[in-house]
């Protein structure tokens, strides 16, 4: 009797958390580039789940320097996602949808819940930028 409303509890538990992403937080993860000279800010749509996920992405001088500067041009955007702890990559290409100077839209397929990383390569006027974007997928 006792493991039964266990079970239940756990159903229901699994029914919410699938029931609705948006209900969860997604915080922009903020990351510098390696170099140091830009901000790029990664905004997951909804908490990272299994399955293809859609995050904004957004870059900006790290200096705070208003000129956009490093963004002259048309800014070209490459991802690798990468999980660390097993050595693999994901089984689909990232899709980047170019939304106009320094923002992008990507979607990423997380074939396994655990910590991944997104190393996010972007090409500016002024030279190449490299991200290592931390996701913890659910
Ligand atoms: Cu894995």
């Amino acid at each position: 009797m006792r493991r039964m409303s266990t079970m239940a509890v756990m159903g229901l538990g699994l029914a919410l958390a699938m029931g609705c992403g948006s209900s969860e937080t997604a915080e922009p993860v903020e990351v510098v580039s390696e170099s140091g000279a830009m901000l790029g800010t990664f905004e997951p749509e909804g908490a990272p789940r299994v399955g293809m996920h859609r995050f904004a992405a957004h870059f900006a001088p790290a200096s705070g320097e208003h000129d956009g500067g490093g963004m002259h041009g048309a800014p070209v955007m490459r991802v690798e996602p990468w999980m660390p702890a097993h050595g693999h990559g994901s089984p689909s290409p990232v899709t980047i949808t170019p939304l106009g100077g320094p923002d992008f839209e990507m979607e990423v397929h997380f074939s396994m819940s655990g910590y991944w990383e997104l190393t996010v390569y972007l090409t500016t006027g002024h030279g190449d930028e490299v991200f290592v974007v931390p996701v913890e997928v659910r």
